[in-house]
């Protein structure tokens, strides 16, 4: 699963993928500073598991510090979209090919105001931001109703004449897109339409009908970025009014704190609350100063600098994905090599016990007789629908793992 970071230019994208994955990548002041995609390994945090047995784990596709399991994920780091881009207009049909891949967006929007439509600086205050996020929304629906419209009479004639079904035709026709027939069932189905008289669906049909596809396929969030800056705080209490998780964020505040961290100057993870200087007198008076503004500012009001809880929010709620550890031992909670809980895997809701061997590996799904969860020391069948934070062992006729 991948996650898209989008919105108009200069509301700090860039800031927040690197912020996340720490990739060095341009970030400006001004608009369209990425022409290109960036794409990047993020994590996503969850308490470890090790912490709840009070075991030294030892991981290996995964980061644990201190008892928080860091699971890598990845995101796309997109350029900046402007009203008019379905149409062709600043990078245009570029930046909507990049969203192709996304499985979820994180809308990154200058809550303070401070940039205008087309990303230009403007007095902070004097955009609203809550026109941003109708617009995204706009260009992403129109930029689908133009891909379709080309041969969509020719899409209702198929169908009408009996030879094939709507989904299955609109599913093959967007299937760079990702678009699965169940989310086109889906989106007819909330809007009311027949998917076997598409030839009744009126032009403003058509759209409504784009536009809840996108809405369950694309499925958006907004981090209120530049929180920092008057009048943000306003505004996000205006944003939260709108039909979307909001999250108040400083992708700058987390980026100071993420490379205060890597010079090992504070203790300071992704998502934390806080941070503890470790080397005072490495810190000069401004970077003092600056972390002290940090966390006052941002950490104190907010509780977090809301990039990694963005993050979170995009896997696990919009994605509905959980945590889940396979081990071989249940007694040790460890692997063939009596490594601690090495492994921890993000897997969508909803993937049962034998569909998660098959995503460790073709052989063990294929030989799979049973699992055991380590927790109850329960042995679970391969329907079992697995639970956020499963320690789980499968047991195959040829391995056990
Ligand atoms: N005050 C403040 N400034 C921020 C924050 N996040 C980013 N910025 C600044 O906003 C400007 C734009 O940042 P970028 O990360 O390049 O923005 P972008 O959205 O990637 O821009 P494009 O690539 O042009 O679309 C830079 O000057 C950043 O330093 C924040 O949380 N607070
Ligand atoms: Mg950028």
């Amino acid at each position: 699963m991948i996650v898209g970071i989008v919105g108009k230019p200069n509301t700090g994208k860039s800031t927040f993928f690197s912020a996340t994955t720490l990739a060095p990548v341009e970030i400006g002041s001004y608009p369209f500073t990425t022409i290109k995609p960036n794409r990047g390994i993020a994590y996503v945090r969850s308490p470890c598991a090790c912490k709840e047995f009070s075991l030294q784990d030892n991981p290996v596709n995964s980061i644990c510090l201190d008892g928080i399991r860091l699971i890598p994920v990845e995101l796309i780091d997109c350029a900046g979209l402007v009203p008019g881009a379905w149409q062709g207009r600043g990078l245009g049909n570029q930046f909507l090919d990049e969203i192709r891949r996304a499985d979820a967006l994180i809308h990154i929007i200058d809550a303070s105001g401070a940039t205008d439509s087309e990303g230009k600086l403007c007095k902070p205050g004097t955009h609203d931001p809550l026109e941003d996020v109708d617009f995204l929304e706009t260009e992403i629906t129109m930029w689908l109703a133009q891909i379709l419209k080309r041969d969509w009479s020719k899409l209702v004639r198929t169908v009408e004449s009996g030879k094939e079904d709507l989904p299955s035709l609109l599913e093959e026709r967007l299937s760079g897109l990702a678009f699965k027939r169940s989310q086109i069932i889906e989106a007819a189905r909330k809007t009311e339409l027949s998917t076997e008289k598409p030839a009744s669906w009126s032009e403003d049909d058509f759209i409504r009908f784009l536009d809840m596809l996108r809405s369950i396929a694309k499925p958006m969030l907004l981090a209120a970025n530049k929180i920092d800056i008057e009048p943000a705080e306003e505004n996000l209490e205006r944003l939260k009014n709108l039909d979307h998780i909001v999250i108040p964020c400083c992708a700058e505040a987390e980026l100071a704190l993420r490379r205060a961290a890597e010079k090992k100057l504070i203790d300071y993870r992704p998502g934390d609350c806080n941070f503890n200087v470790l080397e005072p007198s490495k810190l000069t008076e401004s970077q003092t100063k600056a972390l002290q503004v940090v966390k006052e500012k941002v950490l104190l009001k907010f509780g977090s600098s809301g990039v990694q809880e963005a993050i979170n929010m995009a896997f696990f709620r919009l994605l509905n994905m959980i945590v889940v550890y396979p081990v071989e031992d249940v007694e040790h909670l460890s692997d063939h090599q009596g490594r601690v809980l090495p492994d921890a895997y993000i897997i969508p809701y909803g993937t049962t016990a034998r569909q998660f061997a098959y995503l460790i590996h073709t052989e063990l799904g294929e030989s799979f007789i049973y699992a055991v969860e380590a927790r109850e020391k329960k042995r679970i069948g391969e329907n079992y629908v697995l639970k956020d934070r499963d320690i789980i062992s499968i047991v195959s006729a040829k391995r056990r793992i």
